[in-house]
């Protein structure tokens, strides 16, 4: 078994992560870290650290402690946080991703899963399928600090051989942790509005079609793209990922089949031309190729999904 670390624990993704891979490989190998002891069951049931992603001296001296193989690098600033804020983004979003692969680099830990995102793409990008390599000239400061952390994964890789693997994540849409500052947000603030008010007011407007998963075919692709033997993992920047594309009103249309007297109205905010610069579909035929992905859930069973679980 690995000992693994997961850096970031507490955040929309870190949080399923982590039960899923206390599940899989034993709470003793799994030690989750994040900025702050909040008073939940990723803290109070299992190994925890507090760990600020931007202290290498913290992360080395839990990587020594606990004898770490793997760090799952999760904490970031997202798209519409770190717009507001883009000093500090590019400062958290770069330099924990160096702090982790320069210990990779030092023969410390041997293998790194670090997310990328589909905002690596931008408004010159091909909005439909998007192909693994195409124009990337992405506008915003989230999306120009994944593309650079992109391209220093794939050079560690070739020049120091450093294991790190990655993942561009579409919109993610789980019932049991709140999003946390993306412009893909709406998909999940929606289900919980549909169920306590019966209305939305959406920040994006009802044409704007983004690529989006559930968190559930989420983690499994990140544990899959991690358990593949190396020699599968022939793409060293970052693979793109997908499983479906909607627009507000198509997800609303699938939530009225279930509260018919739901209604949603739509007031774009400075969200809208974050996400008009994004793809709108994705091509993951690569992912497909070389380590097998295969989504489970679309627009249907994810709705049923969500609201049974909400309800
Ligand atoms: C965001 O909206 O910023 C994220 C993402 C697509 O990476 N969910």
């Amino acid at each position: 078994m690995p000992k693994i670390l997961i850096i970031g624990a507490c955040g929309q993704i870190g949080t399923e992560l982590t039960h899923k891979l206390r599940e899989k490989y034993g709470e003793e190998n799994v030690i989750a870290s994040d900025i702050r002891k909040l008073n939940n069951d990723i803290v109070n049931n299992g190994l925890f650290e507090v760990v600020n992603a931007l202290d290498f001296n913290q992360i080395e001296h839990i990587v020594e402690q606990y004898h770490i193989e793997e760090v799952y690098l999760m904490a970031a600033l997202l798209s519409a946080t770190a717009e507001k804020n883009p000093a500090f983004a590019w400062d958290l979003n770069m330099n924990s991703l160096f702090h982790v692969l320069n210990l990779a680099k030092a023969g410390k830990i041997k293998k790194i899963f670090w997310p990328s995102s589909i905002a690596v793409f931008g408004p010159t990008t091909p909005k439909h399928q998007t192909p693994q390599y195409t124009v990337m000239e992405p506008s915003t400061v989230y999306g120009i600090s994944k593309q650079c952390g992109e391209r220093w994964c794939e050079y560690y890789n070739h020049i120091y051989g450093v294991d790190v693997r990655s993942i561009r994540y579409p919109g993610l849409i789980s019932w049991s942790t709140p999003p946390g500052g993306g412009t893909t947000d709406y998909a999940v603030d929606i289900y919980h509005k549909a169920l306590s008010d019966g209305k939305y007011e959406c920040f994006l407007s009802e044409e704007t079609e983004l690529p989006m998963m559930y968190m559930d075919d989420a983690i499994r692709a990140t544990i899959s793209i991690m358990e593949a033997p190396a020699e599968n993992i022939k793409i060293r920047s970052s693979y793109n990922l997908a499983a479906i594309s909607f627009n507000p009103e198509q997800i609303a249309g699938e939530i009225k089949k279930h509260i018919p007297e739901f209604e949603i109205t739509y007031k774009p905010d400075f969200r809208q031309k974050i996400a008009d610069s994004w793809p709108a579909s994705i091509d993951d035929s690569e992912a497909r190729k070389d380590w097998g992905w295969k989504h489970d859930f679309d627009l249907d069973n994810m709705t049923s999904d969500m609201l049974d679980h909400l309800k």
